[in-house]
């Protein structure tokens, strides 16, 4: 987004009604809920929703709590395989869902105790989709995710959440991360990229400034963008107060290039250098990040997207009004370290806007580099994925909802049907909303 379109965004006709009504309804399909429905006479019969989402291979929660009474089970299939959903002491279970389907299960009468739940479907138990409903006397839906109380009116809570909206659309923002590095071209044709990996002052929410290790000074680090068949070096110098290296993530390198230490280099300790040199041998959505105490640097923002090649568009999304790529964005998923939890090294409401036209095709490459798997999930137009970690799907997949694990990279294209300005965030509700409004894992698309 370029200055001008900022402009036109702060002083257009995106006001604050607009973007409450566009984020109205948000925060009411995930989470669980009890009411009591007293008939005349008669202890108060309690009953209680709760959802289960299945992907590979997890259910999540994987530990529920709900008080004695009848529970509606809401499982939902977020994942790429056929699972269920099986209560085996209650003989309780789904048909075989279809990936985005979604099925209700009726509990009725649970009673103290604990309800073991899990996938029957050959292998997915093992592999790790097992959980618990515990039904305890008093429990509220609960997950095993604090969720912070609040003492707020639910008016001091609609002018928090207002303040901070408008936040992200009035105020200017800082300097972003992830722009693309142009290289150097050596006299036989090599492309070279020089990577100083060192510590700055990063803003990731407006006024919340944090020590970031970057490539380059910013977070996520420059993009990286060659074509198949180029020879290409990438020269790292470290300015950290630690060792390290850098690993190409979902590129086909010599071993020798692997960026593992101590494995395939010696680490490359602070003041020093190492220069990474490949040819770029197959089309890729990669991503190059530390492999060196990489559950600090990767967290705290030592990570970049590597692209070799270019994405062909699936001819049977023609059929959608899809042809062609307007736009391209990179969104790099964090939630740990000194960034936390952010989109692109930013967090809410200093998150970048993103703008674009009816009729208007983006495509978008998810890459996480967090701790965390993160569903995300762009208000109204359907997600066509058309690849997985760089390799093309044979056939499109619409999913509104995108689970990426971490390591994991998914290429969407969006294709813009609808006016307005159209929250896009991960649907971990406490990584996106909470009593002060939207924060963290969340931006919007403004489509004119
Ligand atoms: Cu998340």
């Amino acid at each position: 987004m370029n200055n001008d379109e900022r402009s036109v965004l702060a002083v257009g006709g995106f006001g604050l009604g607009v973007v409450a009504l566009a984020f109205a309804g948000f925060a009411i399909s995930r989470s669980g809920n009890t009411s009591t429905a007293a008939a005349p006479g008669a202890p108060a019969a309690v009953s209680t929703t709760i959802d289960f989402t299945l992907t590979e291979f997890a259910i999540t929660p994987n530990m529920l709590e709900v008080p004695p009474g009848n529970v509606t089970i809401q499982v939902h299939n977020g994942g790429l395989a056929v699972h269920n959903l099986a209560i085996a002491s209650r003989n309780l279970t789904t048909r075989d869902l279809q990936p985005g389907e979604t099925q209700t299960l009726e509990l009725k009468n649970a009673t103290v105790g604990d309800l073991p739940i899990q996938c029957n479907i050959p292998g997915h138990a093992a592999s790790g989709m097992t959980g618990m409903i515990h039904v305890v006397a008093g429990a509220g839906a609960t997950t095993d995710t604090a969720v912070t109380p609040t003492s707020m009116s639910y008016q001091q809570m609609d002018k928090a959440m207002t303040e901070r909206a408008l936040r992200f659309v009035n105020e200017p923002k800082s300097t972003f991360g992830g722009t693309r590095l142009e290289p150097i071209i050596l006299a036989d044709g090599t492309k070279e990229f020089d990577l100083t990996a060192k510590i700055v002052d990063w803003e990731v929410e407006p006024g919340k400034i944090v020590k970031a290790w970057t490539y380059n000074g910013m977070v996520p680090g420059p993009e990286i963008k060659v074509n198949v068949g180029d020879k290409v070096k990438v020269v790292l110098k470290n300015e950290l107060p630690e060792s390290t290296d850098i690993h190409f993530h979902g590129i086909r390198v010599p071993n020798a290039m692997d960026g593992v230490d101590p494995f395939t280099q010696d680490p490359v300790e602070p003041g020093k250098s190492f220069t990474y040199e490949f040819t770029a041998l197959e089309a890729s959505v990669g991503m190059y990040h530390s492999h060196h105490d990489a559950q600090q640097q990767i967290p705290n923002g030592l990570a970049g997207a590597f692209l070799i090649g270019d994405m062909p568009i699936p001819a049977s999304l023609a059929s959608k009004g899809i042809t062609k790529v307007d736009q391209y964005v990179n969104m790099m998923l964090n939630d740990a370290g000194t960034i936390g939890l952010a989109l692109n090294g930013k967090s809410f409401p200093a998150t970048e806007p993103y703008t674009a036209k009816v009729g208007e095709t983006m495509q978008v490459t998810y890459f996480n580099e967090g701790l965390m798997a993160h569903p995300m999930h762009m208000h109204q137009p359907v997600g066509w994925v058309i690849a997985k970690d760089g390799v093309p799907l044979a056939e499109p997949m619409a999913e509104d909802t995108i689970l990426v694990a971490p390591g994991e990279r998914y290429t969407v294209l969006y294709h813009f049907v609808d006016p307005g300005v159209w929250a896009w965030h991960c649907h971990i509700l406490n990584h996106a909303e909470g009593p002060q409004g939207m924060f963290g894992m969340v931006t919007a698309v403004i489509v004119k």
